[in-house]
């Protein structure tokens, strides 16, 4: 595809799949990286077949771990991953923290990424003054074969629609029951019909719009992901960086290292500014319970 193409599938569609973006050697370093890191080994990643249980017996995930350890770093300034991010906004982009490491672990409901997760409401969605040119980029190591993964999104679910459509609230109202269910029964998320569904394979990444409605599947295998963000900075850029890392405490976002922020300046990655707030109107926060949860490392929201 060429740039034309890949940027209007992003604002179409929502999301663009981009094979092989890292070589196999670079898998096998971060697969071993990751192993090191969550202390799981792929052989030990089974499924216990137990009804509702999500993800593998054993799993591992860390929010803002590409940015808190400098073994994902060349991720963040990787060339492959920069160029295909420039092609879809633009070439001024920033490294935008919000990241994570996934081990054995499937984000198994219908949700988004971003601040305001309710369709329509809040600054998200409010694109006449400043445009909404943030990215998030999902890196996937393991093969379809041996994982069963596939990275299910709504297409369109991204896009502002003013009023919202009874047909657009009633899917929103639908799905959100749907992912409230994945507790009782894992593979539900796949009868959301108008889905589509992304087999990845190793070193493949899939970039979309924070905004997108998506899901992981029910997985019977190894899986380890990566996934940061990059945006264009604005008053959407900068809501999502302070919801990260002060509008979700639980998520234990910290200030980036020294190093890397030097390392950003080097590769003109470091956002020019950096206004700091916690109060984001319409901004989703987790409830209570699932905060709980979260914090007690069984679940990321
Ligand atoms: O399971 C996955 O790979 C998707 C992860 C995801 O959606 C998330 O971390 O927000
Ligand atoms: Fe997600």
């Amino acid at each position: 595809m060429n740039t034309a193409e890949l940027k209007q599938d992003l604002q179409e569609k929502g999301f663009v799949v981009f094979k092989g973006l890292l070589n196999p050697e670079e898998v096998q370093h971060y697969k071993i990286a990751m192993e090191a890191l969550s202390g799981i080994q792929g052989s030990q990643m089974r499924k216990a077949h137990k009804l509702g249980q999500r993800g593998l017996d054993s799993s591992w995930s860390e929010p803002d771990g590409v940015t808190k350890h400098a073994d994902f770093w060349p991720l963040i300034t990787h060339e492959g991953v920069g160029t295909a991010v420039r092609h879809l906004i633009g070439d001024n982009i920033r490294f935008l923290q919000h990241t994570d490491l996934h081990v054995g672990f499937s984000a198994i409901s219908w949700h988004r990424d971003n601040v305001n997760r309710t369709f329509g409401a809040g600054p998200d969605w409010q694109e006449a003054e400043e445009p909404y040119q943030i990215l998030r980029v999902g890196i996937y190591l393991q093969s379809y074969a041996e994982s069963g993964f596939r990275l299910g999104f709504i297409p369109g679910s991204h896009k502002p629609e003013f009023p919202v459509s009874p047909a657009r609230k009633l899917q929103e109202r639908k799905l959100q029951a749907i992912g409230a269910m994945s507790y009782l029964f894992v593979k539900l998320q796949e009868w959301a019909s108008n889905a589509e569904w992304i087999a990845t394979e190793p070193g493949d990444a899939i970039i979309f719009d924070p905004r997108i409605l998506h899901s992981g599947s029910y997985i019977t295998g190894p899986k380890y992901s990566m996934f940061l963000a990059f945006g264009r900075e604005n008053t959407h850029f900068y809501n999502h960086l302070n919801y990260y890392r002060r509008v979700r405490p639980e998520l234990n976002y910290g200030d980036m290292a020294p190093q890397l922020v030097q390392l950003l300046q080097s590769h003109n990655l470091l956002p020019e500014s950096a206004p700091i707030y916690n109060q984001i109107q319409d901004a989703w926060t987790p409830p209570a319970l699932m905060r709980r949860v979260v914090e007690t490392g069984l679940k990321r929201g």
